[in-house]
């Protein structure tokens, strides 16, 4: 598969054989056919189900349909992050409750990795270090500020929230209109959570802060750190969550106020 587009925009084509695809983010790739039919086949996270389609040059052809990947547990990376590396996050103290059952202290920042389940599985799988936006940045100023959010939870208590606070108890973030801001997210806990931003792009930077790809959802891998510019650009109150339902029910949700 030629991937061509992100969340809708155009990326440098990269081909793959597999991408994983968080809730509420879209890949557009182009499929050039070298047999008659293919199977095209999505297996979900926690290998327990799978959908699958064919491709073919007739009605009613039918191709292999692989089997399931085995699930495979978290590794030390996706628990402790790296821990060799020189970045350290900073907790808030509403992140010391009972709401948070594990806060990472050194945060990864690596996009190249598939993620869990997908690392060596001999197939050649898209990864965030892959997307590039065509073109310059979207806006080329520098960020103004930065806000930090951690992304927050108690798998015991099934409460998820950012910075230790269910929104049901948090107040907005406030971006100023017209500021480019820079957002970092740390995910402390053990789970994959696409996070999606109503109302305004992120454009996500490498480890470097350079700008890479515009989004409008980004999946933090856990024990991950990620960077993104946003353009506050849209007056109002948006919404800023977990796209996980399950998640963002529980409370891994925030408004987002522009004036
Ligand atoms: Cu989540």
């Amino acid at each position: 598969m030629q991937v061509v587009q992100a969340d809708g925009q155009n990326i440098e084509p990269v081909c793959v054989d597999e991408l994983r695809i968080g809730l509420a983010e879209t890949y557009d790739v182009i499929v050039t056919p070298e047999a008659e039919v293919y199977t095209v086949f999505a297996q979900s996270m926690d290998r327990t189900g799978y959908a699958c389609g064919t491709l073919a040059i007739h009605p009613g052809m039918t191709a292999a349909v692989p089997a399931l990947d085995k699930p495979v547990p978290l590794t030390m990376m996706d628990m402790m992050g790296d821990m060799s590396g020189d970045v350290r996050a900073h907790h808030a103290s509403s992140e010391y409750g009972a709401n948070v059952d594990m806060r990472v202290d050194m945060p990864r920042t690596n996009l190249d990795d598939p993620g869990i389940g997908l690392r060596n599985n001999g197939r050649r799988v898209l990864t965030y270090a892959d997307l590039r936006s065509i073109g310059e940045s979207p806006d080329p100023r520098e960020p103004g500020r930065e806000i930090e959010l951690h992304l927050t939870g108690n798998m015991e208590r099934y409460s998820w929230s950012f910075d230790g606070l269910e929104f049901g108890a948090s107040t907005p973030v406030h971006f100023r209109l017209g500021e480019r801001l820079r957002v970092i997210l740390v995910n402390d806990t053990m789970m994959t959570h696409p996070i999606h931003l109503h109302g305004m792009w992120c454009d996500l930077e490498s480890p470097g802060g350079d700008f890479q790809v515009r989004k409008h959802t980004i999946i933090v891998q856990p024990a991950q750190r990620v960077s993104f510019r946003v353009t506050a650009d849209a007056p109002g109150r948006w919404a800023w969550h977990c796209h996980l339902f399950y998640h963002m029910h529980a409370g891994m949700m925030r408004v987002v106020v522009v004036a």
